[in-house]
């Protein structure tokens, strides 16, 4: 990959070119626009560090779908078309059809588009566990956030030396986002009831990539109170 120094205002990326690199955000900000009908570009996304773009005309030999601008000085790492395709692409597709079906059934994530949904599956990884396995600790650090693909979750909490189980999560119910949302050790302990399998993010990815449906998991953290399930 080769560094790129870019300052406030440039167009790294314009609509209707022919693609050349595929970029990841080292540092800085961005914004993407698309320009529809002969009408004025409308800002659609926006990337900060960690975030990635020019997949799209390199995967689909497609015009660039999108402007995309720096909204601050910035540093990129470019990644070219020949490499792209021979190293990301095909595992980028892969993720992209392996998830997609499944995301799209996830209640949390319908009102995403369908291209916040692509990056998600990006950056998702399957974990498989066995029944009665440990999947989070209560009172451990939380480092990761996880959806169910498969199979069921059973919850419990334990205070002043009472355990408590609460309702199992099943197929498309999420968890371990309280201890990423507040930066609080895990509030509960989640085990396997039978095989489980879970599609998880990384802490940062999760920050990244879910920050259009923070205020549904905010909210949806309300339920938990009145299960008095947090404090
Ligand atoms: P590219 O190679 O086409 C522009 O160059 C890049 O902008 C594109 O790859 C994506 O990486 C990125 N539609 C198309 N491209 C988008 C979009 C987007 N968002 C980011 N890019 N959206 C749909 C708008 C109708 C935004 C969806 C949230």
């Amino acid at each position: 990959m080769v560094e790129k120094t870019i300052t406030n205002g440039e167009e790294v990326i314009q609509q209707g070119d022919i693609g050349d690199f595929f970029y990841v955000v080292e540092t800085g900000s961005f914004e993407v626009f698309v320009a529809k009908d002969g009408k004025p570009p409308i800002k659609v996304y926006q990337y900060g560090p960690g975030g990635s773009f020019g997949e799209l005309a390199l995967m689909y030999n497609s015009p660039r779908a999108a402007t995309v601008r720096a909204t601050s000085d910035s540093v990129l790492w470019a990644l070219d078309r020949v490499t792209f395709r021979r190293i990301l692409m095909e595992r980028t597709s892969r993720k992209r059809r392996l998830y997609e079906e499944f995301l799209e059934e996830v209640p949390l994530l319908v009102s995403l588009e369908p291209y916040e949904r692509h990056k998600i599956a990006d950056a998702l990884e399957s974990v498989v566990f066995e029944d009665g396995e440990v999947v989070i600790s209560q009172g451990d650090v939380g480092e990761n956030f996880y959806i169910i693909e498969s199979g069921e979750a059973t919850v419990t909490k334990e205070e002043n030396g009472v355990i408590r189980t609460y309702p199992s999560l099943k197929k498309g119910d999420y968890f371990g986002e309280l201890a990423l949302l507040n930066d609080k050790p895990r509030q509960a302990t989640i085990r396997a009831k039978g095989r489980l399998k879970c599609a998880t993010l990384g802490k940062k990815a999760f920050v990244r990539l879910l920050g259009p449906v923070v205020d549904i998991i905010k909210r949806n953290t309300a339920n938990y109170k009145l299960m008095n399930y947090i404090e």
